[in-house]
């Protein structure tokens, strides 16, 4: 089989570098900021903004230095009559920017606040669900397990599952699973990825129903994803991204296998994705930094210190002559520079 993969030097960065990072996104959620980058990226701003102040959130930087009160005017300039919510104003409605500006709201404690007209947007999220139990991802049709979990993680937020008959969406998820891996595909037969992954094992974790797969396989498949490098990959034959940091992780969390990574080979993936100069993180080493990496990445870490920072089975004698020391002490100061983070909603959890 064929291994892509990059090379971590010494010369790559080795630690975590909190106050770069925090400047990183204040300066990328600075509404005055209209630079080119931001002006092509309005298709996705909602996730964008939901990307950098999840970000912030969790590390517990001044979250509503980026803006609270405009960023719930935005949102409320992307509500359609339908219920949907659009990524920009003027854009259309889409179950993923749907999701986004209710993880927003629920960060900032802003259900209450009338930003939305809940029962539209739940009508709209149900509006979505067809016969077979799958969701299309907005009006134009689209189907994929992506937006099956955009939908039952939005109703799960506005505690509205009651909206959809739960068992027939999951019984979709089901038949997106593949026997010969334990993984998922986007639709029927199609080909296992951790992104899709992560989806099904987020609507299976909701609805309580992870019984229905075969944990061992599916981790099995989950940890063959790390390379020499130590960084992960989506699919076999792939490169590895930092954003499976997250896909990877969050899935092998919910089925209770974090351990099966080699978590300090990561972790030297992960810091060296770091830009030294500008703060935050890019999909691999020397590569140009954005918030999707910056939050995948700040999260995968924050799986992995917590597990490794609070589970006593993992921790590293501390003495002279063990070479894994350091990294047990750098394990321990990143997860205080870090929240713990919801493997399904990707939400910081106190
Ligand atoms: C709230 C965290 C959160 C997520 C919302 C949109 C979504 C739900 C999850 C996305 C999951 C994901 C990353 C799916 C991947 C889809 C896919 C088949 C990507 C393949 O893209 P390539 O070919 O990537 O560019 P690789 O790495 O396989 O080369």
């Amino acid at each position: 089989m064929l291994t892509r993969d990059v090379e971590i030097t010494s010369s790559h960065v080795n630690e975590f570098l909190l106050s770069k990072h925090i400047q990183y996104l204040h300066k990328y959620a600075d509404k005055s900021n209209e630079s080119y980058e931001q002006v092509m990226v309005e298709y996705l701003r909602m996730s964008g903004i939901y990307w950098t102040t999840t970000a912030l959130q969790m590390m517990d930087a001044d979250f509503d230095k980026a803006g609270r009160d405009d960023i719930l005017a935005m949102i409320r300039t992307c509500v359609h009559p339908n219920g949907g919510i659009s990524a920009a104003k003027g854009h259309d409605p889409h179950l993923l920017y749907t999701l986004s500006a209710i993880q927003i709201m629920v960060s900032y404690d802003a259900l209450k606040d009338n930003i939305i007209d809940i029962d539209q947007t739940v009508a709209y999220i149900a509006s979505l669900n067809r016969s077979d139990g799958s969701f299309a991802g907005d009006v134009w049709g689209e189907v994929d397990v992506r937006f099956s979990f955009c939908a039952i993680a939005s109703l799960a937020l506005l505690d509205r599952l009651d909206a959809i008959p739960v068992d027939k969406a999951i019984d979709f998820v089901m038949m997106c699973y593949n026997t010969i891996d334990g993984g998922f595909g986007s639709r029927p037969g199609s080909e296992t990825h951790a992104g899709l992954i992560y989806c099904s094992l987020g609507c299976l974790s909701i609805t309580g129903q992870l019984d229905r797969i075969d944990a061992d396989l599916l981790g099995w498949w989950l940890a063959e994803r790390q390379l020499p490098s130590g960084g992960l990959n989506g699919r076999p034959e792939k490169l590895p991204d930092l954003c499976y940091s997250w896909w990877v992780l969050s899935s092998l969390t919910i089925i209770g296998r974090l351990h099966w990574i080699d978590k300090h080979k990561l972790l030297r993936f992960i810091l060296a994705t770091q830009d030294e100069e500008t703060g935050g993180f890019g999909d691999r080493p020397g590569n140009l930094v954005d918030p999707f990496h910056t939050v995948f990445g700040t999260a995968g870490l924050s799986l992995l210190s917590h597990l490794y920072s609070c589970d006593p089975n993992e921790s590293i004698p501390q003495n002279s002559d063990n070479p894994d020391a350091d990294l047990s002490t750098q394990w321990k100061s990143i997860s205080e520079k870090i929240k713990p983070i919801n493997p399904v909603f990707c939400m910081t959890q106190s």
